[in-house]
C-alpha cells in the first residue's frame, strides 16, 4: 500500500433522489478519517472537496436520466482530480457522495492501469441503462457507464468508452439486482457474490476467491464500497437500504484480508447520508472499515 494518501470528498447528491448524502464526506470526516490514517503513519492530505453542480431539471437525452449535466460536469472534475493524485504516486481515497460518483473515479483511476480490477461491494449491480434503469437515477448506473454502456456523455468521461472490462469486476453483497441489471451480468460474464454465496461460504472465502481470480490477471484493484451493502441494521445512514445485508463484522474482516494481501490501488466510500443516519454510525462505520483496509490491527 502506498504510503502516501490523498482525500478527495465528492459531495454529490445527483444520482438520487433524497437530500443530505452530499454531506457524507463532512460526516466521515468529522468521524475522523484523516487523524485514523495518520495514527497508521500515512502521509495523509486531504484535498478537500470537488465542485459540484447543483440539481437542476435537466432529464437527459431520453427522459430517464435525472441530471445528466450536472452529473456529467460533477465526474468530469473527478476524473481529472483523480488521474493527477496517481500522477503524483499517492492513493486516492474518494468520499462520496451517491454512487454516481464512481463513474469519474473510475474513468480517472483507469487513466494509469491496462488492466484495472474493481472489487464492487454494493446490495445493488448499479448495472442499470437508461433503458432498463426503474428509477432514471444514475447511481444505479456506474457500474455499466465504466463498462462503456449508457449514454455518451457518461461513457465518454476521460476519453475511451470502457474504462474496465467485465471480467475484471466482482460485485460483492448483491441482494437487489434488477432484470436487465441480471441479463447484463449473464451476458458480460460479471462475477457476483450474492449473499446466498457470502452466506453459504462465508466471508473468508468469498474473499480469497475474489482476491484469486482478480489477482492473476489485473494491474490494479480499485475497491467501490457502498456502505448499503453493509446490512441497514450496521450501516443506517444510507439512502437505498436493503435487509439482509453483510455485517459489519464480515465487512471488517474483508478490508483487513485485502489489506494483508495488499492488492488495492484506489478506492472510494460512497452513499454515507448523515440525514438519514444514527448519530454518524454509518459515517463511523466507514472510517473503521478505512482504518482496516489500511492495515489497522488489533494487536
Ligand atoms: N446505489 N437498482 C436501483 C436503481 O434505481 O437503479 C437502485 C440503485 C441503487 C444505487 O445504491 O448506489
Ligand atoms: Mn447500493
Ligand atoms: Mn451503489
Ligand atoms: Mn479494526
Amino acid at each position: 500500500m502506498l504510503k502516501d494518501i490523498s482525500i478527495i470528498g465528492a459531495p454529490s447528491d445527483l444520482g438520487q433522489g433524497r437530500r443530505g448524502v452530499d454531506m457524507g464526506p463532512s460526516a466521515i470526516r468529522y468521524a475522523g478519517i484523516v487523524e485514523r490514517l495518520r495514527a497508521l503513519d500515512y502521509d495523509v492530505e486531504d484535498l478537500g472537496d470537488i465542485k459540484v453542480d447543483l440539481a437542476g431539471k435537466d432529464q437527459g437525452g431520453d427522459g430517464h436520466l435525472k441530471n445528466l449535466k450536472e452529473v456529467t460536469a460533477t465526474n468530469t472534475r473527478l476524473e481529472s482530480s483523480v488521474a493527477d493524485i496517481i500522477s503524483n504516486k499517492r492513493f486516492p481515497l474518494v468520499l462520496g457522495g451517491d454512487h454516481s460518483i464512481a463513474i469519474g473515479t473510475l474513468a480517472g483511476v483507469s487513466r494509469h492501469y491496462q488492466n484495472l480490477g474493481v472489487i464492487w461491494y454494493d446490495a445493488h449491480g448499479d448495472l442499470n441503462t437508461a433503458e432498463t434503469s426503474p428509477s432514471g437515477n444514475i447511481h444505479g448506473m456506474p457500474l455499466a457507464v465504466s463498462l462503456g454502456l449508457g449514454h455518451p456523455d457518461l461513457t465518454n468521461i476521460g476519453g475511451q468508452t470502457a474504462k474496465i472490462k467485465p471480467e475484471n469486476v466482482v460485485i460483492i453483497g448483491a441482494r437487489a439486482l434488477d432484470d436487465g441489471e441480471k441479463e447484463l451480468i449473464r451476458e458480460k460474464g460479471v462475477r457476483v457474490y450474492t449473499m446466498h454465496d457470502i452466506d453459504r461460504n462465508g466471508m473468508t472465502s468469498t474473499i480469497q476467491d475474489a482476491m484469486a481470480y482478480l489477482s492473476e490477471k489485473t494491474d490494479g484493484v480499485h475497491l467501490s464500497l457502498d456502505l448499503d451493502g453493509l446490512d441497514p441494521q450496521d450501516a443506517p445512514g444510507v439512502g437505498t437500504p436493503v435487509n439482509g445485508g453483510i455485517s459489519y463484522r464480515e465487512t471488517h474482516l474483508a478490508m483487513e484480508m485485502l489489506a494483508e494481501s495488499d492488492i488495492i490501488t484506489s478506492a472510494e466510500f460512497v452513499e454515507v447520508n448523515p440525514i438519514l443516519d444514527d448519530k454518524n454510525k454509518t459515517a463511523s462505520v466507514a472510517v473503521a472499515l478505512v482504518g482496516s483496509l489500511f492495515g489497522e490491527k488489533l494487536l
